[in-house]
């Protein structure tokens, strides 16, 4: 083993001469402590050489273990003990570092050292999960996804810990336990992993109708990201950003991904949890490895002080967003996540955010949900970590130094030198000592707010609007995207076992969000149509605007094609050139070709020469690509094997765009396909056709085929 050097003393030294702006810093940091066993010998934690790692001691070879075999228990000791907690909530999760850069507009609105210096960067470490599965769930279900960046700044870790929602299922932190406790999988047999379609959930939901806003985004495509690159993230709650002569305002974040926003469909989804449970991560680890960056804007809106109540609802209520064509979003910096973590454990595992975590330049304001959350997630990170001690983990580190009067406790690291770890002080010379908050550099200090109010346990009533802005979200998706919805709430209430449950989400959710909405389901579902909303007044509440188009993720499509996947297939016989000339086209525009044959063995093409696929149809079928290409003298062959129709008839299925070259209408008749029309390609390889299929796929799905996919057998 390599010799790690655990006090904080060195690292303060170094880190106090390296002072700067410098992305690579935490890279830096993290260095200490890899260890690379490469040319080291074998042996136990205390340092002594193994000579046999295959035999435990006994008494003669067919004779009992003996105890004095120390190698042995510590070996079975500590793997005995390898598994800590999975988190509570989103547990499953993959992670990324990277870096932030602010752009000039940021310093304007906060002092915060990560915002000071457009040539800055800060690291970021950035964790993707699910919510309600298990660590080993799924990456595909249906469900919201946690999008957390701890931002390792010059002054102190500053964490945006937030979902791919602007607004969470609950208004207030008492509710989190119960609310948390309906979704995870029920109590009694542990049913079901990563999914929301079960009793409790939906039992929870119809009584406590301020879920109904973020499970309307929960049953839209927005909770079947097709790629975390393709993930809006939100921070959520209204914050506060301080800037320089100590102004406060309220700001709301978001990360807008440069690559565009698009999911997946739910049949692809559901499809990806056999053929690829790990497709997210996958996605994210070979691209960040092949040298594809995952890029966001971090985004604000800023809203002044003096206009907290010019809004049709309250901007401290977590369950409302601030529509976007009411108040823009200011990009004020960019993220890059272009590095994979060396060792899961130790860094996505054992990486411990907190939305508490803030620095001079950031506030907090008194939504009652993050109030909660700035004191569970410490809380959390002391019984999952193991005690007080996880802030010295090296991913948990500050790039800054650190010191104070905290002492002990399992784990300690840090050696701390001197007697007084008190203060005041006069042993050390007084220090550590207190830093006044400054425009730069200063002590932290919370925003000066006169509180005068009577010590109540009750909401605001400007809390009470619970669907005004779920009916701006239906009414603002397209035909396709509210179809999606009707399925996706039809799919989960058949999951429901007590029939009231279902009724009571049908009869009294959904008729005060849109009665087109609770017509289709409760028809799904042979119910009695409703007629009219059942809430108050208070409860339906009303939102100026009638649409928000910014909700849509189909009426902004992303309008290139660069990151997708796409499967080129091929059979013996397959015509070179084309083959050449479709995969430079994709290299061009971004995209990825991915050679794709019936088995691994080369495939000889047309002139004789030979190619070694990059997988096979059952490796990495349609569900994993977003468009296929059949190259010219493959489909007879391809035709007469069912994976090969298969193929085709699936990724139909799921809306994507396919071009069969030359004879790859054959393909297209024996999977009993359409040989023309929109997204189904047949104009040969000219460069015309090869725009044709740029052309299509840049708007991600063949959308009019929506209506048409039911009656498709795949
Ligand atoms: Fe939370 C984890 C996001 C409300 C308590 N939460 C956690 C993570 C994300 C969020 C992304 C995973 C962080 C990681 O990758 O390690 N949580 C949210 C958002 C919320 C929210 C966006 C509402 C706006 N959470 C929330 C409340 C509470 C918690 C109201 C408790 C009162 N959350 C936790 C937790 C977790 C957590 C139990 C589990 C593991 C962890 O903290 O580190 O403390």
């Amino acid at each position: 083993m390599t010799q790690h050097s655990y006090t904080a003393t060195n690292h303060d030294e170094a880190h106090d001469t390296q002072w700067g702006t410098d992305e690579h810093r935490k890279d830096e940091a993290l260095e200490t402590y890899r260890s690379d066993a490469k040319e080291h010998d074998l042996r136990t934690n205390q340092g002594v050489r193994i000579a046999d790692n295959e035999n435990s001691l006994k008494a003669g070879e067919r004779g009992p273990t003996l105890l004095e075999d120390f190698i042995l228990r510590e070996k079975i000791n500590h793997f005995d003990h390898e598994r800590i907690p999975e988190r509570i909530v989103h547990a499953r999760g993959a992670a990324a570092h990277g870096y932030f850069q602010p752009y000039p507009r940021a310093a304007e609105l906060s002092k915060a050292a990560v915002f000071r210096d457009p040539e800055a960067r800060t690291p970021v470490f950035t964790r993707f999960s699910t919510v309600q599965g298990a660590r080993g769930s799924n990456d595909t279900v249906r469900d919201i996804r946690g999008f957390a960046v701890k931002f390792y700044t010059e002054e102190g870790n500053w964490d945006l810990v937030g979902n791919n929602t602007p607004i969470f299922f609950i208004q207030d932190a008492i509710k989190f336990p119960d609310f948390v406790h309906a979704v995870k999988p029920e109590p009694h047999n542990d049913i079901p992993q990563g999914q929301s379609a079960h009793d409790t959930f939906w039992d929870f939901v119809s009584l406590v109708p301020e879920t109904a806003h973020n499970v309307m985004w929960a049953m839209s495509d927005r909770a079947l990201p097709r790629s975390f690159r393709s993930m809006e993230g939100f921070g959520i709650h209204t914050f506060r950003l301080i800037d320089r002569q100590g102004v406060s305002r309220f700001v709301r974040f978001h990360w807008k991904p440069l690559a565009g926003t698009w999911s997946l469909c739910w049949d692809e989804a559901q499809k990806l949890w056999a053929r690829d449970p790990d497709f997210h991560r996958r996605d994210m680890w070979q691209q960040i490895d092949s040298g594809q960056p995952f890029e966001w804007e971090l985004g604000v809106q800023v809203i002044e002080e003096k206009d907290e109540h010019a809004f049709d609802f309250d901007i401290l209520d977590p369950t409302k967003l601030i529509p976007e064509e009411c108040v823009p979003v200011t990009p004020i910096g960019k993220m890059v996540l272009n590095r994979n973590p060396d060792n899961y454990f130790a860094e996505t595992e054992q990486v411990a955010f907190n939305p508490g975590n803030i620095v001079p330049g950031i506030d907090f304001s008194n939504d009652p949900l993050l109030q909660g959350r700035v004191f569970s997630y410490l809380d959390t990170q002391m019984l999952r970590l193991g005690g007080p001690n996880f802030h010295e983990i090296p991913i948990n580190q500050p790039v800054c130094p650190f010191h104070n009067h905290q002492r002990d406790s399992f784990h300690r690291l840090t050696i701390n030198k001197g007697q007084a770890s008190y203060e005041p002080n006069s042993i050390e010379g007084g220090w550590p000592t207190t830093t006044p908050p400054q425009e730069q550099q200063g002590g932290f200090e919370s925003t000066y707010e006169r509180i005068d109010a009577h010590k109540v346990r009750a909401r605001s009533p400007s809390f009470n609007d619970h669907y005004s802005q779920a009916r701006l979200f239906w009414d603002s998706q397209t035909p396709v995207e509210q179809q999606h919805i009707i399925e996706a709430f039809t799919f989960e209430l058949s999951k429901v076992t007590r029939p009231y449950i279902r009724q009571r989400v049908i009869e009294q959710i959904l008729p005060n969000i849109s009665l087109a909405l609770a017509e289709a389901v409760a028809k799904a579902h042979g119910m009695p149509v409703p007629t009219a909303p059942t809430a108050s007044p208070d409860a339906l509440g009303q939102c100026s605007l009638a649409k928000a188009p910014s909700l849509s993720l189909m009426a902004r499509p992303p309008q290139n094609i660069r990151y997708r996947q796409v499967a080129v297939l091929v059979a013996d016989g397959a015509c070179h050139t084309q083959l050449t000339q479709v995969a430079d086209r994709l290299k061009q525009e971004g995209a990825t070709p991915v050679v794709i044959a019936p088995s691994m063995a080369p495939v000889t093409l047309d002139d004789g020469q030979q190619v070694t696929p990059a997988a096979t149809l059952d490796g990495q079928p349609s569900v994993t690509m977003d468009a296929v290409i059949v190259i010219e003298g493959s489909a007879r062959r391809l035709a007469t094997l069912g994976a090969g129709r298969y193929y085709l008839l699936e990724a139909y299925k799921h809306l994507k765009v396919i071009m069969a070259l030359g004879e790859g209408a054959t393909l297209l008749q024996a999977a009993n396909l359409p040989t023309a029309e929109d997204g189904v390609l047949t104009d040969g390889c000219t460069s015309e056709g090869l725009d044709g299929f740029v052309k299509a796929l840049s708007l991600h799905r063949v959308w009019s085929r929506d209506s048409k996919v039911a009656s498709v057998a795949a």
